[in-house]
């Protein structure tokens, strides 16, 4: 155990290590009592688990909670204080008892707003002893959510937690679908046209290629590679020869889509495979195409040759933009994970990754010229002053360099990144995420200013120092953090800026990447920021462009576009960014300058019933960019659903597969259905709202799915979270407008989209999903828990991705991969436990029906 702990601690160690809970002196339990709607009671029970009395004084518990701790109702026993952030400190008072061995002390609480998941739950609990002794790490057992008390967010929430019989109504009502062949592949494409018979790819059906399509020909033939145990041959030229797969360049024609360079024609006959590209992006998704029509069954395993359908596909993507965002900052993600997510969201012909380097808890890419931006930005671990490292975050824990609160992406790393990315027609998008959510920045480069002056060099020390030191403005930020805002009006801000966009400019050039757009973030800046600044008050009084405080805001994205503009390089940013300064964005209305230079918005707040629903579409409407990435459908880290046991955020609501899926760009208000809290929509309520212009509809760029990193804690979560929802989103984002979405009787359309929406939940569930078992090493996708009921003796089950297997038991034991399966309905006497398999054995969480 003492070996474990050992190991944790050792720099560099970049492991996800649990604590033996044997080592930890003191045992805690966390649970719920009651959600009242802006609070919740909570009770935690310290258990001295050691031999000897648990003392009365001298230790300090740190923890990280999501929900802040209302100060009036902390027990008398304890002080809890906020650190910072999502920080918490709890201490004894002198009212706190010693605890004999075994014994135990419940302290109950309130917390701001609502806890009913595992996932809400505080985490990342250590011990700091007066003594000096190591930082301690402590267990926490969350207690069951099982009382409506516990689940019910407040008096308005009426959204039921999801049970073994609400679901399989919910599977029961799809309409079935036939297998179809050929397959239709994900995303759709435009046009498929069946042929007869089939081309037989062998390990040595030559891949031959035009000029310039050296890459796609050499993907193609990795990629078949595992598939046929060897890499068939690459040769150059396309002359015309039986039992080939050629790929060339040339106008494709795709019915109802203006040409461009990501139209592909793909041709499949008994005597060979063309593949034809606008350009070579197109001819990648051709490729990509093939590898989705393969029988599933050879990513599980190389095949002696693959039987490849006949049939012709013209396809182009609906929207030229089409995302995905992984934010690293909140937790890291190795390397390994991003180079996987890209091959993963190449196969579904996504093409944009924004990738969020940089937030309040974790700076993760390594600029040459400034090293403590990831030395100290991009560690976490226990500290007071945070000269080497930030404090601990999400349930990081004390002990720095290891997973996920550690960790940095090296120069290196980053051009490989980079390099994969554009090798699958992926552009990277970066974002710097400022003015706020800068706190790894702003405590890295005050980190760098002390080493400076304790060099005695002053002036090197200040140059890129990113706050006024004498600035007493007072705000806090969404996640609380009070220090998180860089300041508009020093001048170390733009140095910084200067500093961190040269580098990127320089690694992309290495890379051969193309950088286009860098993403400043400029989400959430709280209420409060630089009122009190000097430095912004000497800024204010000299330039007559400013009046006042709020003007800061329009001044600090001018001059930082400018920087980027210099660079010949497009500033996006979240719709914060293109909304006119009240401080805090809070009027929602658009800024008419940025839209002028270009700016292009990522709209997000569209939550349903908070008032901005048609906010993306003003924006579009007033002359933005618009990437839609709304929350309550784009969010995914959104739980899929409210069952305790389901990890993840759900403040824009509960997002599933299905939410991506069903998404009217174009119409948003056809999603209306009910709030976060499930109360149902009146659709009344968005008669006066804006529609998108002719305008604004040329303004929408595409759509992009967002992956937060607050509950990212390995890269199986992240795989958990994003799939299958990518798939809903690659669908949307891809295949032409459904023509579901084009109804305008809500009857006919839910009806049409019913269809729709079955037809894609078998392709998933016969194609999609055990493809995905193999695909790129496997992946961690979410497993439905089965739907069961009982009924006259009988078991009935369903899943929500028809042609998963569901095993069960009847004699109390959890199912396993050899466990019974599910084949029909069969006669059961007592309670029954079911769960969804994978091909691999993989098994979802276990549900249970009883007679
Ligand atoms: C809001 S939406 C944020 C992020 C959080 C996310 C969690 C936006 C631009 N900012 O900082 O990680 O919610 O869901």
């Amino acid at each position: 155990m003492r070996l474990l702990l050992a190991l944790c601690s050792l720099p560099l160690m970049l492991v996800a290590c649990e604590t033996p809970p044997e080592s930890a002196p003191l045992r805690l339990t966390w649970g719920v009592v009651e959600n009242r709607g802006q609070a919740f009671d909570f009770t935690l029970t310290l258990t001295n688990a050691g031999t000897a009395p648990w003392p009365a004084s001298g230790w300090t518990l740190y923890f990280n909670s999501l929900r802040r701790i209302l100060p009036e109702s902390v027990p008398p026993e304890v002080t809890v204080e906020h650190v910072n952030g999502d920080l918490f400190r709890l201490f004894p008072t002198d009212a706190f008892p010693e605890l004999a061995p075994g014994d135990s002390l419940t302290l109950t609480m309130q917390g701001q707003y609502w806890a009913i998941k595992r996932s809400d739950a505080p985490a990342g609990f250590y011990l700091i002893f007066e003594d000096d002794r190591d930082p301690v790490p402590v267990p926490v057992t969350v207690r069951p959510f099982t009382s409506e008390r516990q689940t019910r967010r407040s008096p308005a929430d009426v959204l039921p937690v999801p049970t073994a019989a609400s679901v399989y109504r919910t599977n029961a009502a799809l309409p079935p679908h036939p297998p179809e062949t050929p397959p239709v592949i994900v995303p759709t494409p435009v046009r498929m046209t069946p042929g007869t018979g089939t081309f037989t790819l062998t390990p040595d059906t030559p891949i031959r290629h035009a000029e310039g399509l050296d890459g796609e020909a050499a993907f193609l033939a990795e990629a078949l590679a595992p598939l046929l145990g060897t890499r068939p041959p690459v040769e150059p030229g396309t002359e015309r020869r039986a039992g080939a797969v050629v790929l060339e360049t040339g106008p494709v024609a795709v019915p109802g889509i203006a040409t461009h360079d990501e139209a592909y024609r793909l041709a499949v006959t008994p005597e060979g495979i063309r593949i034809a590209g606008e350009g070579p992006a197109g001819v990648f998704y051709g490729v990509q195409s093939l590898r989705a029509l393969l029988p599933v069954q050879a990513y599980a395993g190389p095949q002696p040759s693959l039987e490849v359908p006949a049939l012709t596909l013209e396809d182009a993507p609906r929207f030229p933009y089409r995302g995905f965002h992984l934010d690293v900052a909140r937790n890291f993600q190795p390397k390994e994970a991003v180079l996987k997510l890209l091959d993963l969201m190449a196969f579904y012909k996504l093409n944009r990754f924004h990738f969020h380097l940089t937030d309040d808890e974790g700076w993760r890419l390594a600029i040459p010229d400034l090293p403590e931006l990831t030395d100290v930005g991009g560690r976490r671990g226990h500290t007071t002053d945070e000269r080497d490292r930030l404090v601990p975050s999400y349930g990081s824990g004390p002990f720095p360099d290891h997973l996920p609160g550690s960790g940095h992406y090296t120069r290196d790393d980053f051009v490989e990144i980079l390099r994969h990315a554009t090798a699958r027609h992926i552009e990277v998008i970066p974002e710097v995420d400022v003015p706020g959510h800068a706190r790894a920045a702003i405590r890295a480069m005050e980190a760098r200013h002390a080493r400076l002056l304790a060099e005695d060099r002053p002036g090197e020390a200040a140059a890129y120092r990113l706050i006024d030191p004498d600035d007493a403005s007072s705000y806090r930020s969404v996640q609380m953090w009070d220090d998180n805002v860089l300041n508009p009006c020093v001048p170390g801000t733009y140095r910084f800026l200067e500093a961190v966009f040269d580098a990127l400019v320089a690694m992309y050039a290495e890379a051969g990447a193309p950088l286009t757009t860098v993403h400043i973030g400029g989400d959430e800046v709280p209420h409060g920021v630089w009122e009190r600044s000097p430095a912004c008050a000497a800024l204010i009084a000299e330039d007559p462009a400013l009046d006042g405080t709020d003007d800061l805001w329009d001044h600090f994205l001018r001059r930082t576009s400018d920087l980027l503009a210099a660079r010949g390089l497009t500033t996006a940013g979240w719709e914060e960014i293109a909304l006119a300064a009240s401080s805090d964005h809070t009027a929602g209305v658009p800024n008419p300058g940025f839209a002028r230079r270009g700016f292009r918005a990522y709209v997000w707040n569209t939550v349903w019933g908070w008032g901005a629903e048609d906010l993306a579409y003003r924006l579009a409407n007033a002359g933005y960019p618009v990437v839609l990435s709304n929350a309550p459908h784009l969010y995914f880290d959104m739980a899929y659903d409210k069952h305790p046991e389901e990890p993840g955020f759900y403040w824009a609501g509960f997002t599933d597969t299905r939410a991506a899926f069903e998404l009217v760009p174009f119409d948003l208000f056809k999603n209306a259905r009910a709030d976060a809290l499930g109360r149902p929509l009146d659709p009344a309520t968005f008669t006066g709202r804006a529609r998108l212009t002719e305008t604004g509809r040329r303004n929408i760029l595409g759509l992009q799915g967002q992956l937060w990193g607050e509950t990212l804690i390995s890269p199986e979560r992240l795989e958990y979270m994003a799939f299958p929802k990518l798939l809903g989103l690659a669908e949307r984002a891809w295949a032409p407008e459904p023509a579901w979405a084009r109804h305008d009787d809500p009857a006919s359309r839910q009806a049409a989209l019913a269809e729709a929406w079955s037809a894609f939940a078998h392709r998933l569930g016969r194609r999609e999903l055990p493809r995905l078992d193999h695909l790129h090493g496997g992946v961690a996708y979410r497993l439905p828990p089965p739907g069961a009921v009982i009924e006259n003796g009988l078991l009935h089950a369903n899943v929500a991705f028809p042609g998963l297997t569901i095993r069960y038991t009847t004699d109390g034991t959890e199912p396993t991969a050899t466990s019974t399966v599910y084949a029909g309905p069969v006669a059961v006497t007592g309670p029954v436990k079911l769960r969804t398999f994978d091909t691999r054995g993989r098994g979802s969480r276990t549900v249970e029906v009883h007679p």
